[in-house]
């Protein structure tokens, strides 16, 4: 008998079929699923939402963070909040001039069934540069102003938790907790599903970053395949400030980005860029 997992995503289901069920258990937070997937491997699903795969996670995760770290002079302290499975964190190490970097996840289950079920990930944790703060990360922002060079919001979709990380309060610690120079990032939701919603996104960012910039990246695993991100600064603009030898050294190991994702990722939809 053949066994598949389905993400239902308002009108949209999309399928997989499984090996098998490796791990399936409810922590404080949220229900937490391991699969062995046949076309994408491993996955990770939490609240029935597919958060990475071992097969794609390189599109989401390099996406997420080298465009905001090559956007910055010299990122040296970098707050991932969320990102519990370790994918953004062992990105975020590719980057010598990083000598710090603080997980905040809110779910320690998640940290723990990620180093057992998806090491290719969450090896990066034991890397002597990161310090795990288990908690709530939008509070750990609050708490910690002008801190850090690059904050990346690596959160679940916006329900239940996840919402708050889409909000005012929480746009407005994340530019508290940046330093001048500072790069904002959070991972948003589908343009094809979600325009409006990433819209209303950008226009609160935009509250409190001068530069706002969406882009997006192809994650097949996620709902309609495309991913958007929204990029913030106080007007540096991501698309030409790469140094091309910092960007060939992290191309050295990335299996998606690529220099010339720098600048094509932020060429977005007509229906969306022209809204
Ligand atoms: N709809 C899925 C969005 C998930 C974004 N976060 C994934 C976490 C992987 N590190």
């Amino acid at each position: 008998m053949e066994l598949w997992f389905s993400e239902t995503f308002g009108d949209i289901r999309t399928a997989w079929r499984v090996k098998e069920v490796l791990y399936h258990a409810r922590s404080k937070y949220q229900d937490i699923l391991i699969l062995d997937t046949v076309p994408f491997g491993r996955m990770l699903v939490l609240d029935g939402c597919v958060m990475t795969t071992e097969r794609d996670e390189c599109a989401y995760h390099e996406m997420l963070v080298h465009p905001a770290l090559l956007a910055h002079a010299r990122p040296q302290e970098v707050c991932v909040v969320g990102g519990g499975d370790g994918g953004t964190v062992r990105e975020v190490l590719k980057h010598p001039t990083v000598k710090r970097v603080v997980l905040a996840e809110i779910d320690e289950e998640v940290i723990a069934v990620s180093r057992q079920y998806l090491p290719s990930l969450a090896s990066a944790l034991g890397d002597p540069r990161v310090e795990i703060v288990v908690g709530d990360g939008a509070r750990y922002l609050a708490d910690h102003p002008r801190e850090f060079d690059v904050v990346l919001s690596d959160s679940t979709d916006p329900v239940g938790p996840g919402a708050a990380l889409f909000g005012d309060a929480y746009f407005q610690s994340a530019r508290n907790a940046l330093r001048e120079g500072g790069v904002f990032v959070t991972q948003c939701k589908s343009l094809w599903a979600d325009a409006d919603s990433v819209r209303d996104s950008a226009a609160r960012l935009s509250r409190y970053f001068s530069t706002v910039l969406p882009y997006v990246a192809a994650v097949p695993t996620y709902p309609t395949g495309s991913w958007s991100f929204l990029l913030a600064t106080q007007g540096v603009d991501a698309r030409c400030t790469a140094a091309a030898d910092r960007q060939a050294l992290i191309c050295e190991t990335t299996r998606y980005y690529t220099p010339a994702h720098q600048s094509a990722a932020f060429a977005v939809p007509a229906f969306h860029a022209g809204a």
